[in-house]
């Protein structure tokens, strides 16, 4: 049986777990809180840079959610998520790129100030702006398309999906990207991102476990 270790609030994590449903797999879901959980021998053992998720299947484990995604789209490849025409593909693989690459550190500092470490307003204004060049290039790419990539969720839908929809944590607005907007709530209508969408308790919860592990110095 395919285990997934994830934290409710992860985007991380919770793009494999959306996977999972997406494509109808029976899973279990194993929680860790990131206040020391992740430091533990056994999970240690399984991503020994301690970070969530992680996939495992029987003996073979996977971590990096990019590779998760990829694995469980070669294993389980119905409904296809990856389309085979390179336009399509590239596309595919750019959002995945841009999301890992421009919005991932642009959001660490927002998250990082949420959490009570502070930053300067230079390095927060840089995230915005950062933060701002992603989601037009987001908004041109998608077009006219539902989804990135085709008519049929991809991949890239997923894994920015996940994203995208939680920006207003960050005081981020979609306001002036109309598709992105319609984009979002498309996929936030979907039964398996209801499903694992974080509830207002776990946010705070998990927020204040993780202001708590960085009091404590972990
Ligand atoms: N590139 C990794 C990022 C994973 C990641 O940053 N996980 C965070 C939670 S969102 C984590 O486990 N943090 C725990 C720690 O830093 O000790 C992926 O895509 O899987």
């Amino acid at each position: 049986m395919l285990k997934l270790y994830h934290e409710p609030i992860s985007f991380n994590s919770r793009r494999v777990w959306i996977a999972l449903l997406e494509k109808k797999l029976d899973f279990e879901l194993i929680e860790l809180k990131l206040d020391g959980d992740q430091f533990q021998p056994d999970f240690v053992a399984l991503n020994p840079f301690h970070l969530i998720p992680v996939l495992v299947d029987d003996s073979f484990r996977v971590i990096e959610s990019l590779a998760i995604l990829d694995y469980l789209e070669a294993k389980y490849p119905t409904p296809a998520m990856l389309p085979t025409d390179p336009q399509n593909l590239a596309i595919v693989r750019m959002v995945e790129m841009v999301i890992t690459n421009e919005f991932a550190p642009a959001i660490s500092p927002l998250f990082m100030q949420m959490l009570g470490v502070a930053s300067d307003e230079s390095t927060l204004e840089e995230a915005r702006q950062r933060l701002a060049t992603g989601l037009s290039f987001l908004e041109n790419l998608l077009g006219d398309y539902s989804y990135y990539g085709g008519e049929q969720l991809s991949l890239a839908d997923i894994f920015a999906g996940t994203v995208v929809s939680v920006l207003h944590y960050f005081d981020v607005s979609l306001d002036n990207y109309p598709l992105l907007s319609a984009w979002c709530e498309r996929l936030e209508q979907r039964p398996a991102w209801v499903e694992t969408a974080p509830s207002a308790r776990d946010v705070a919860a998990s927020i204040s476990r993780m202001k708590a592990g960085i009091a404590e110095g972990k």
